[in-house]
């Protein structure tokens, strides 16, 4: 070894033995963290029939309350007001299969429930307001909707119920609970609504391929195809954790992402 390299691996040697001396870093702040997702209404779900109308076409659309069955008979949704007031109107927007209501009633302070109107509700296109106005007002700040949904065929799904007061108030409905509903289906699937995919079912070469649903109403959702039966699409999206149940006859147009990464099932 020459004493050049020798001088070397001394000078390395103690300059790894050398301590370091901390400098002093600037200690960026930690990073924010992200608020919970604030719309955590299921699709379908009584949720969506609290606070005011959103869905602005008639049609089937996850953003109103729709009963797990469609045409089972007897059904109800029930709405829970901030303020009790005495009672002007009951404005229950309807947005698909509208027709169906059979009964309204308000419970009173007491807990007691008393009927506001029974009979046959003539709503006929949706969306559109049945309007009902007791013949004797009461206070209340809770509304129960009841529905036959035997009567028209098909989904019959409530996008809002609005209470109008005698003093002049209009409330949007703060909690809903309802007799059954479609965000919470049986393990197994429901009646006419098979599971996986049907023989011939034209989606069957997609699965687990990402697509871009286009629906009426200029809608576009998007995900991953999770299985298709006689009624309904599943998507699931990853990206915002969230599963669509899409009905098929709201499709107009389906892009299907060949080209990109397939996520496969377990
Ligand atoms: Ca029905
Ligand atoms: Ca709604």
């Amino acid at each position: 070894m020459n004493r050049c390299l020798s001088a070397l691996i001394v000078f390395l040697g103690l300059a790894c033995l050398t301590p370091v001396v901390a400098q002093p870093v600037a200690v960026p702040p930690p990073p924010a963290v992200a608020p919970p997702p604030v719309n955590a209404k299921r699709a379908w779900g009584p949720e969506q029939a609290t606070g005011a109308p959103d869905t602005p076409v008639g049609g089937d659309f996850s953003t109103a309350w729709a009963s797990l069955l469609e045409d089972a008979g007897p059904e109800w949704l029930q709405l829970d007001y901030a303020k009790a007031v005495p009672v002007k109107e009951v404005r229950i927007r309807e947005s698909y299969n509208p027709g169906a209501v059979s009964k309204v009633t308000a419970f009173g302070e007491d807990g007691k429930e008393k009927t506001l109107w029974e009979g046959v509700d003539p709503t006929k296109k949706a969306p559109d307001d049945f309007v009902v106005k007791p013949v004797e007002p009461m206070a209340t700040k809770r509304v129960k909707v009841y529905l036959d949904t035997t009567r028209v065929p098909g989904w019959n799904e409530i996008d809002a119920v609005e209470l109008v007061g005698t003093d002049g108030t209009r409330q949007w409905a703060a909690g809903a609970t309802a007799s059954s509903t479609f965000a919470v289906r049986p393990l197994g699937g429901i009646p006419g609504d098979v599971i996986g995919f049907p023989a011939g079912d034209e989606f069957q070469p997609f699965l687990n391929l990402h697509m871009i649903c286009h629906l009426n109403g200029d809608k576009t959702l998007d995900g991953v195809l999770q299985r298709s039966g006689p009624q309904f699409l599943v998507l699931r999206n990853e990206a915002v954790h969230l599963t669509y149940l899409i009905n098929k006859t709201q499709i107009v147009v389906v892009e299907i992402k060949q080209d990109q990464p397939v996520v496969l099932r377990d």
